[in-house]
């Protein structure tokens, strides 16, 4: 397993963490803690963009691009907007049960995981939100921001727009807001900093510290600490374990890597979004750039020979904690984080024939389709957007 010895050569932990010594509401989490030096390899793997990227520009996409914005007042992570960037919006999810007060606009690759990820929480919460699908070549539509990933949910909120990143931290500060509508998004990502740092590879990366906690406002007793650790692990699984079988899978051979294409270009209605030149190259050359840096990705995350039993093996292990609950989910008869992490993890790779494997070889498809029938019920409607 690759693991790099971190160089933390800047900690942007925000002017503003200095605050939170004074901050007066204090939050509180079973562990919050300082940012482990836990280098996450950018994941290259399922990301359409990154493919494109390679194509593109070698590895230039692959580095955390952090520059400076004219309209980004804080700091880049962190961006705060006074306007609303330009976007063209292509579809938007309305609930008209949905009380939370959010107004947020998701910028995403349709089946990259993390995006994935982040509509299933939005989904499960029963969050109105508008999507705009970035193209992976010129990423156009996140080119008022920093930051060069997906997904990026943009919020909005007194006096302008927050720039929220990573799919877990997005998770964990919504998760901490809905707990207590009394806070504001501004003051709540004081507690989940941005870090940035070079790994090994010289690459220089960000982490959100503190990203798998939720905050509170009160402790909690020890039962449910354990509750909440378990979430914990099984969100950190999602992200440093099952996100790794999905490329030496999907794009085990060439064949498989043109499916898999076929079918981004298809969900993902690339079509309709994008010029036919851009699609083809996004298609063919995706395809072909992730069959080779899938197999790479299968030496560096100790993938057996055969992906596909890897990719069994872990739906098992998550089998075996959802089964040992007794329950319909992990987090008992609604999911809970952990649930919707690895059902969006999963589900961008849905259309795939490893995924047909994986329901066909594990018990995995059972929980899966449980997953599904209940975002269906908390889900709101998707209303298509004309451009
Ligand atoms: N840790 C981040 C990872 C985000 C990420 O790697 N996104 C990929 C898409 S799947 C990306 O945008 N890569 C850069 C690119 O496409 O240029 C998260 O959880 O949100």
């Amino acid at each position: 397993m690759w693991r790099p010895t971190l160089t933390i050569f800047r900690k942007v932990i925000l002017p503003s963490i200095k605050e939170n010594a004074t901050v007066s509401k204090v939050l509180y989490s079973s562990k919050a803690k300082l940012p482990k030096s836990t280098a996450k390899l950018t994941l290259v793997s399922a990301s359409v963009g990154i493919l494109i990227g390679a194509g593109y520009g070698g590895y230039t996409h692959y580095k955390v691009n952090v520059k400076k914005r004219n309209n980004a007042v804080e700091t880049d992570e962190y961006a705060f907007l006074k306007e609303a960037p330009e976007y063209k919006a292509h579809y938007k999810v309305i609930n008209e049960a949905d009380t939370s007060n959010l107004h947020l606009v998701l910028f995403q690759y349709r089946t990259c995981p993390f995006c994935c990820k982040v509509r299933s929480y939005l989904d499960a919460k029963g969050i109105s939100y508008e999507v705009v699908e970035v193209d992976a070549v010129l990423r156009q539509a996140i080119k008022w921001s920093g930051y060069k990933k997906v997904p990026i949910l943009l919020a909005k909120v007194d006096g302008g727009y927050q720039q929220l990143l990573d799919s877990t931290a997005i998770i964990s500060v919504l998760e901490t807001y809905l707990k207590d509508k009394a806070l504001h998004l501004r003051e709540i990502i004081k507690y989940y900093p941005a870090t940035r740092y070079v790994n090994d590879s010289g690459k220089e990366m960000t982490d959100i510290t503190n990203k798998y906690f939720v905050m509170q406002n009160a402790p909690t007793d020890e039962r449910r600490k354990a509750i909440e650790m378990e979430e914990r692990e099984w969100r950190k699984w999602a992200d440093n374990v099952l996100v790794h079988m999905l490329s030496p899978n999907v794009y085990r051979t060439t064949g498989e890597a043109i499916e898999t294409f076929k079918w981004f270009e298809d969900v993902g209605g690339w079509r309709d979004f994008f010029p036919g030149w851009e699609v083809a190259l996004m298609v063919y050359g995706g395809a072909a750039a992730m069959w080779v840096i899938s197999k790479r990705l299968k030496k560096r995350h100790n993938i057996k020979d055969d992906e596909r039993q890897s990719l069994y093996d872990a739906a098992n292990d998550w089998m075996k904690a959802v089964e040992k609950k007794g329950t319909s989910f992990l987090g008992g008869e609604k999911p809970n984080l952990a649930d919707i992490s690895v059902f969006g993890i999963l589900s961008s790779i849905e259309g795939c024939r490893a995924f047909q494997d994986l329901k066909n070889n594990t018990t995995i498809g059972n929980w899966f389709d449980k997953m599904k029938n209940h975002l269906e019920t908390t889900k709101g409607r998707v209303i298509p957007l004309k451009n």
